[in-house]
């Protein structure tokens, strides 16, 4: 749900920064022989030519679009060389565009804060960067304005568009400009320079926005591409929305942006000019209303997060036309290798960066032979993450199992799959050192009680709220972390115990020089006990205390609670395992097969219709249903 920030008074310089048809420069750095001719890359499936994810601006000359598979491609321009993604596993392997991505932001992180915001982009705040450059060495103090700044597109100069760069050299000069345009100067040359950066040192190319807010900077990258900028002046921002279709901006290209165009007749940004903030929050609630109002005006405060890493981890499969997964054993032997990759993914990331997820969320598309209810969609479902492949596997089987049951309206009907996708999200950093790992695990599993739990029961959209938010986990205590089903069901026995001996085990813990062997050992999932050599013995005690504490963050309930059976289980996870937008990272939406996308998208531009209900009656109104 778009909400509206306030935006603050002092001026700022934001970048927004993509870089030019990614994976098929990546693509051309490892064969140059690709360079200068019409490239797209393709999905790893061979139906029709496999899916375009990327396409080469030559390619683009021709006509060639990434709706097209690689087929109509080849129709439409048969020069064209069509690179397979990488495989690993069956399925596409984005590592290398991952690491090349992150070849970039080394570079474009140096001048200030840097959210990556996908796997191509990022913001920069340069507002600092570029007040220190105003004090030390404005732009007509310059011996020389770098060519690339000269380059530059200024929105509104010379009634529209560019005349040339001596117009823009003026524009990054003037005098008497304010002192917000003064400090966007120094964002152009800075930007500028970083772009140069990044094609000397990856050989890859950029395109980027500069503007007052994220918003701007974000529309205006998109607008000279590829390897240019583009700046917009606050001077500049009426005739930019004013001539801006709503679809264009990022969060009306849904349902929200059809409403107002269906609705209230709106088809640019600007005409929402005509609507007072009250008669905007009359028709769609509170904080959208403010926000539609708000961004008619160009006005967005939201901040650029200092993050380079990314908040959540996804990989995925399409099954397409006939590749559909009709049988349960070809969906749990295509779950195993996605949760294979998702659990080394996220073995990686504690490892390098000491990163913990915490949900594990499963995706699916999904047909079925039911002529009542064609358009019910398969439900996602999340449940706590524990770390360890067999046991990502196993939940991720029991999240697919109790979705399947929604889907089906437990009624027995022919059904096909055609796209899986595991999502590890809620990721949270874990203080350095082995006593911190413990505590946290020992923590997390001990504090949680039901009173803590009371907003956060079956059936309350928001409980995945509940959950401690990545910016908070270091300042808060883990007690609010979320265990749905201890409320609920009786515990295991086992379980119980190890959780009133956790401070003993703790103290134990804490004895053993050499437990941090231990835990590691734990999360890369090697804790089986048929896996073991007799020589672990004493490790595994630890080890087995350890899972005890996290397994009894409930996924694998069928196991913990022997008093319940199957049924019971499905129906608790489908009341309980309720997925929390929010959490999604944009760039492994990005990096998840399309129509897993598409219906994702679906959801972060969640579906408004105008409201008909009076004012003051409840928000749940306002929003589609909980997305479980
Ligand atoms: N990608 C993907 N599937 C999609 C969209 C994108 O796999 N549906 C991948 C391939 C792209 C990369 O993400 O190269 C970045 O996506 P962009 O939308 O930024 O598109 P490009 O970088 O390819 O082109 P542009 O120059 O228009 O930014
Ligand atoms: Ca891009
Ligand atoms: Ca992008």
């Amino acid at each position: 749900m778009p909400v509206a920030r306030p935006e603050s008074q002092d001026p700022r310089v934001i970048a927004h920064v993509d870089m030019d048809c990614f994976y098929v420069q990546v693509e051309q750095r490892r064969n140059p022989d690709l360079r200068g001719v019409p490239t797209a890359v393709v999905q790893y499936n061979s139906w029709k030519g496999g899916g375009l994810i990327a396409v080469g601006y030559e390619a683009r000359n021709f006509g060639v679009k990434r709706s097209m598979r690689g087929d109509e491609a080849k129709r439409v321009c048969p020069d064209i060389q069509l690179v397979q993604v990488p495989v690993a596993r069956g399925k596409a392997d984005l590592n290398l565009y991952r690491s090349a991505g992150s070849e970039v932001v080394a570079i474009l992180s140096t001048k200030g804060k840097c959210e990556r915001a996908s796997i191509d982009e990022v913001y920069l705040d340069l507002t600092d960067a570029a007040k220190s450059m105003l004090l030390e060495s404005p732009p007509a103090m310059l011996d020389s304005i770098p060519e690339e700044a000269l380059k530059s597109h200024v929105l509104g100069l010379s009634s529209g568009e560019n005349k040339g760069e001596d117009d823009v050299r003026k524009w990054l000069c003037q005098p008497d400009a304010d002192y917000q345009d003064k400090l966007l100067a120094c964002g152009t040359i800075i930007v500028a320079e970083l772009r140069v950066r990044v094609l000397q040192e990856t050989k890859f190319t950029c395109s980027a926005g500069i503007a007052h807010n994220k918003m701007l900077a974000k529309l205006a990258s998109p607008m000279h591409k590829p390897a240019q900028q583009t700046v917009v002046p606050a001077t500049s921002v009426p005739d930019l929305l004013a001539s801006l279709p709503v679809k264009k901006m990022k969060q009306l290209g849904g349902k929200l942006g059809t409403s107002l165009q269906d609705d209230l007749g709106v088809n640019t940004v600007g005409d929402l000019l005509k609507f007072s903030e009250q008669k905007l929050q009359d028709l769609y609630g509170t904080n959208t209303g403010t926000w539609l109002w708000k961004i008619a005006r160009g006005i967005n405060g939201d901040e650029v997060e200092d993050r380079l890493l990314p908040k959540s981890h996804g990989c995925g499969k399409t099954f397409p036309g006939p590749m559909a997964l009709k049988t349960t054993s070809s969906v749990k032997q295509w779950l195993n290798q996605l949760c294979e990759e998702l659990s080394e993914r996220i073995q990686s990331d504690l490892d390098q960066n000491k990163r913990i997820a915490q949900t594990l969320t499963l995706h699916a598309r999904a047909f079925k032979e039911d002529e009542l209810d064609p358009l019910k969609k398969f439900p996602s479902k999340s449940c706590p993450l524990r770390y360890g492949t067999s046991k990502i596997q196993e939940d991720a089987m029991h999240l697919f199992e109790s979705g399947l049951s929604d889907f089906l309206n437990s009624k027995n009907l022919g059904w096909g799959i055609t796209s899986l996708a595991v999502g590890a999200s809620k990721i949270v950093d874990i203080p350095n050192g082995t006593t911190s790992i413990l505590k946290y695990l020992t923590e997390k599993r001990t504090s949680c009680n039901p009173s803590d739990c009371s907003d956060a029961l079956p059936g309350e959209p928001d409980h995945a709220t509940s959950l401690i938010s990545q910016k908070d986990a270091d300042t808060k205590s883990y007690k609010e972390c979320k265990v749905p089903f201890e409320s609920e069901v009786e515990e295991n026995p086992k379980t119980k115990a190890s959780r009133e001996s956790a401070s003993d085990s703790k103290g134990l813990f804490d004895r053993d020089a050499n437990v941090k062997g231990t835990i590691l050992r734990y999360f890369s999932g090697g804790c089986s006990s048929n896996q073991r050599s007799t020589s672990e013995v004493e490790t595994n005690q630890l080890e087995e205390e350890e899972e005890e504490k996290i397994s009894s963050s409930t996924a694998n309930i069928t196991s913990s609670h022997p008093n319940l059976n199957l049924n019971q289980n499905k129906n608790a996870l489908s009341e309980n395992w309720i997925y929390n937008i929010e959490e999604i990272d944009p760039s492994v939406v990005d990096e998840l097969p399309l129509e897993i996308q598409r219906e994702i998208r679906g959801w972060i531009h969640p579906s408004k219709r105008i409201n008909t209900a009076k004012r003051g009656s409840t928000i749940a109104h306002y929003f589609s249903p909980a997305r479980k």
